[in-house]
């Protein structure tokens, strides 16, 4: 199977480079992935797009490309966030459909889903069930309309174009900006600031938030198993740890508060130190999703506990601070 990757220079197609250079499973081997990035292709140009294909065939497509970023990037740049993942969406699944890829995994992401849906957890049917949250609003809805799109082209040329959808993410090769960053990278990259420099550290809002983390190297095997499962036709997958799920709902999420600590015991920053910023945005207070479909088909799937990825990608961000994305 020959597989395009985009989205190859970020968190999630590095971590999927990885998994798949020391992955001996056969049916890996027989996959021939090509990652390109935005240095290849900017996506949101159709033309550049086409010329990927130009004396290349692919069967699959794992297309991760988008402009992404933490609840401030999407805050300041709701309309950018919307017209270029739009842009980047239309051009990438119309180009699949033209160049006969038949399969492809496309990713959506938990915070696309409504900002108040009937109960907690979400499934997959609650993805269009209201408006999203207003500090995403335009990078939610352009993820929304990719799995519009998929389900069009699913159901009316017979191709299988399926969706994962994640919570959040983390790992090596995370995007450790402090300005447009996520959570997790931007409160270890400014903490190990401030312990260099003994000041006091700043949670960005109250800190009473709940999240989920996936830890990306899981996200990367989890993607390769719904690509590689021919049973798996269409349809959307949340994917996130259910570890604890066992019929209750108590599925493992955590306060800001609760992963602040945490990094600060990998990286020795005394507690007392920590102080909240109440004047910034909170940004939605849960988003809770459920991935029992996932759970129930892949039942002995390992994720990585949130402590032991946090120490990992601390070590990682320290080791290699010098080349991190900052
Ligand atoms: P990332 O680290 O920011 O990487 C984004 C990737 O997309 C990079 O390879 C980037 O290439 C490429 N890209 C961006 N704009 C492009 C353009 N105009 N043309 C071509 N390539 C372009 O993102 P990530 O965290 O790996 O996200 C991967 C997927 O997971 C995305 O679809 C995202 O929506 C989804 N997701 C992420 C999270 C999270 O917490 N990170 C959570 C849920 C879902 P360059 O390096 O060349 O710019
Ligand atoms: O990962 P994050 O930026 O995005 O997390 P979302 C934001 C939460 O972390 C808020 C708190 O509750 C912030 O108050 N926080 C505390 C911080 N300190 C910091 C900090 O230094 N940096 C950041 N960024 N937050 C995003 C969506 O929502 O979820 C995106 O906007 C994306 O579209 C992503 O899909 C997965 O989880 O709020």
């Amino acid at each position: 199977m020959r597989v395009l990757v985009t989205g190859g220079s970020g968190l999630v197609g590095k971590s999927l480079n990885s998994y798949i250079k020391n992955e001996n499973e056969f049916q890996i081997k027989d996959c021939h992935f090509t990652f390109v990035s935005s240095k290849d292709a900017d996506l949101r140009i159709k033309e550049e797009v086409d010329k990927l294909f130009i004396d290349r065939e692919y069967d699959a497509i794992i297309h991760l490309a988008a402009c992404v970023g933490g609840l401030y990037k999407n805050m300041d740049s709701n309309v950018e966030m919307y017209l270029d993942n739009m842009a980047i969406n239309t051009n990438i699944i119309k180009a699949c459909h033209q160049n006969n890829i038949n399969r492809g995994i496309f990713c959506l992401s938990s915070c696309v889903f409504p900002e108040k849906p009937n109960s907690f957890p979400m499934t997959e049917e609650d993805l269009h069930r209201g408006k999203p949250h207003f500090s995403n609003y335009g990078y939610a809805h352009s993820k929304r309309q990719l799995e519009v799109m998929c389900d069009l082209y699913s159901s009316s040329y017979n191709r299988q174009y399926i969706c994962v959808s994640p919570v959040n993410l983390y790992g090596p090769f995370d995007n450790f900006s402090i300005k447009n960053g996520h959570v997790l990278p931007s409160v270890m990259h400014r903490m190990y600031n401030n312990s260099l420099n003994s000041e006091d550290f700043m949670v960005y809002g109250t800190g009473r938030a709940f999240r989920q983390f996936l830890y990306a190297p899981d996200f990367a095997k989890a993607i390769v198993k719904l690509l590689l499962d021919i049973r798996v036709k269409f349809g959307i997958f949340n994917v996130c740890d259910m570890s604890s799920f066992e019929g209750d709902i108590s599925i493992p999420e955590y306060s800001i508060q609760e992963v602040v600590y945490m990094i600060a015991k990998n990286l020795n920053f005394p507690k007392e130190k920590i102080k909240n910023d109440i004047l910034k945005s909170d940004g939605i207070y849960k988003k809770t999703v459920s991935a029992v479909v996932f759970k129930v088909r892949y039942p002995d799937f390992k994720f990585t506990p949130l402590s032991e990825g946090l120490e990992i990608t601390v070590k990682w961000m320290i080791d290699n601070f010098d080349s991190i994305r900052k």
